[in-house]
């Protein structure tokens, strides 16, 4: 039987992979850690303690805010103030990043952006729910508070990024650029314990993952390829929680797509908060992450915290396969130009 090897010791391990680490980046993936057991308790409970529910707020995508929405939020941000290694954070939640005023004399080189609800419209139907981080150096002056900038980083320069999926059981899975690995949550010594060591996505799979319902309102070039994954016989699944669906691509192999609709024509996932984490995990795993116009996901500009993408994420063969598609089919750009008048 192996031995267990917790989130925090296999965390600590890395660390001395590298001589030169300062601990900073390990002390703040502990604290992430931490987080997330705090969440996964009261998500576990939610239907008991009445926090489900709309809080009826919006958060600042215009999306009514559930109430677990906010304890995890509020979690997030208390565990990342007390670390001391992070200076400020930026939350789909809210409009603006947060910035942290440093403790004692410590200087702290990081920022996090996290969801921390992602798929949170399941909430109320016990479907599962995820929290996603992505964690930056910041650029900014470190002697005085952060500023926007750290956050409006490309996702190729992410230092670390992971989940916690909130499902039949809990598991975070993160990487810092070498490798992905995922810890299953052990409730009966509340840790995160190794279990999936070196995730590798494989190069096809028999899934594809799309909201069928707005089929009529993708480009031609989408709906060739979704038929395409329809005459392949693939199967169709689709949760409506990104977290869930990529963990399934990530662990099985296939396609999650979320291209532009008429509702959507930027597309609807957000790129700091979504995107650019998940495809840096996808990609260190070895899959791709390109939007519906073929350019690579971690290398888009941001343009502000709230900016959204199209996406088509998962096994590399796949996502180049749907890359074949929207070239044969897409319209030539002087089309393009007139259909958009
Ligand atoms: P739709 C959840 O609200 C979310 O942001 C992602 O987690 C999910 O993939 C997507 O929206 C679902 O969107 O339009 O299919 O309901």
């Amino acid at each position: 039987m192996n031995r267990i090897v917790t989130l925090d010791e296999f965390i600590i391990r890395r660390q001395m992979d590298f001589p030169f680490a300062s601990g900073e980046l390990t002390g703040l993936l502990r604290d992430i850690g931490v987080a997330a057991k705090i969440v996964n308790r009261e998500v576990n409970k939610a239907g008991l303690v009445n926090i489900l529910g709309v809080a009826g707020s919006e958060n600042a995508s215009g999306e009514t805010v559930q109430k677990l929405d906010l304890y995890a939020n509020d979690k997030l941000i208390e565990c990342l103030k007390n670390s001391g290694e992070c200076c400020g954070v930026a939350s789909e939640e809210f409009e603006d990043y947060i910035p942290i005023p440093g403790v004692s004399s410590k200087t702290s080189k990081y920022v996090v952006v996290f969801d921390p609800l992602d798929g949170s419209s399941n909430i109320d139907v016990n479907v599962s729910v995820g929290t996603i981080f992505g964690i930056y150096r910041r650029v900014s002056d470190p002697e005085g508070p952060c500023k926007l900038a750290d956050f409006l980083q490309p996702g190729t320069q992410l230092v670390a990024a992971g989940y916690v999926l909130y499902g039949t059981s809990t598991l975070l899975v993160y990487t810092t650029g070498r490798g992905v690995n995922g810890f299953t949550l052990d409730p009966s010594i509340g840790e995160f314990c190794l279990s999936h060591r070196d995730i590798q996505i494989p190069d096809r799979g028999n899934y594809y993952s799309v909201n069928q319902g707005y089929y009529l309102k993708f480009d031609l070039e989408m709906r060739r390829y979704i038929d395409h994954c329809s005459d392949l016989n693939l199967q169709l699944r689709y949760i409506g929680s990104m977290v869930s669906d990529v963990h399934r691509i990530l662990f099985q192999g296939g396609i999650f797509l979320y291209p532009n609709t008429r509702k959507y024509p930027q597309g609807k996932l957000r790129l700091v908060y979504e995107c650019n984490p998940l495809s840096f995990i996808v990609e260190q795993a070895g899959g791709k992450a390109i939007t519906a116009q073929l350019e690579r996901i971690l290398e888009l500009p941001v343009k502000h915290l709230h900016e959204r993408v199209t996406i088509a994420i998962g096994s590399p063969g796949m996502v180049d396969e749907m890359k074949d598609f929207v070239e044969r089919y897409s319209a030539p750009p002087m089309y393009k130009h007139a259909e958009a008048g």
